[in-house]
């Protein structure tokens, strides 16, 4: 094949300003990032939350930090607590923390210090339809995403719904960092292809870091 890459992971690949995929960058922890995971999802099982217009989330997720996003019928909001469990969300493990720093500076963002890590898993057909993030209350701070497992098509959108959008592959390892001018684009990932990961089986995980309060 073909071989338009021949250097030496992780390599960076712009988006749109202040957009940057670092291919790779989480590939040798990718295997103790799972491990974290589980431990996350022990304390505080993956869950299809109920979205404000009363449709049940094909992705299940969880959190880890300070503070966790979930949705349910009252809406979408970022808490101390989970509302389900009212319990605090488990504790953002360090090497967690240590990635979305380094790749945030990586990317232009030093500084940079979440508070909030969201974990989505996806099965296969479990989806996220475009959508902004901009429930954190400075959208001056980036937002870090870290993707395990089965590969899945990220979709990159403009400012509107309606926009066009860029398609890219995010595998196992990759993360994006995107923020300043690029931070309220639109974006969502289109139907898990089913499929069995050496590490991850028959999922795909995202992990996205912000500074939510
Ligand atoms: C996902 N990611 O990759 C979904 N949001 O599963 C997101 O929705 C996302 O990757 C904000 C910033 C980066 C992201
Ligand atoms: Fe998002």
């Amino acid at each position: 094949m073909l071989d338009l890459f021949s250097g030496e992971a992780p390599w960076q690949e712009p988006l749109a300003e202040g957009a940057v995929i670092i291919r790779r960058r989480a590939f040798d922890q990718g295997e103790a990032l799972l491990d974290e995971i589980a431990r996350v999802a022990q304390i505080n099982p993956f869950a299809h939350r109920i979205t404000p217009g009363g449709y049940r989330m094909s992705v299940a997720m969880t959190n880890c930090g300070d503070v966790g996003w979930s949705s349910d019928i009252r809406g979408y909001q970022y808490s101390e607590k989970d509302s389900h469990s009212h319990q605090p969300w488990p504790a953002m493990p360090g090497l967690f923390r240590q990635l979305a720093q380094e790749a945030a500076a990586e990317a232009g963002f030093p500084g940079f210090n979440p508070d909030a890590c969201l974990i989505n898993r996806y099965a296969p057909e479990a989806k996220l339809t475009l959508h902004q993030d901009k429930d954190e209350r400075d959208l001056q701070q980036p937002i870090v995403s870290v993707s395990l497992g089965l590969p899945a098509v990220f979709q990159f959108g403009g400012f509107e719904r309606g926009d066009s959008t860029q398609k890219v592959l995010l595998e196992h390892g990759d993360v994006v960092v995107w923020g300043g001018p690029s931070r309220l684009r639109y974006h969502g990932i289109l139907p898990l292809k089913a499929g069995v990961h050496p590490l991850a089986g028959a999922f795909r995980y995202n992990l996205t870091f912000r500074r939510a309060f």
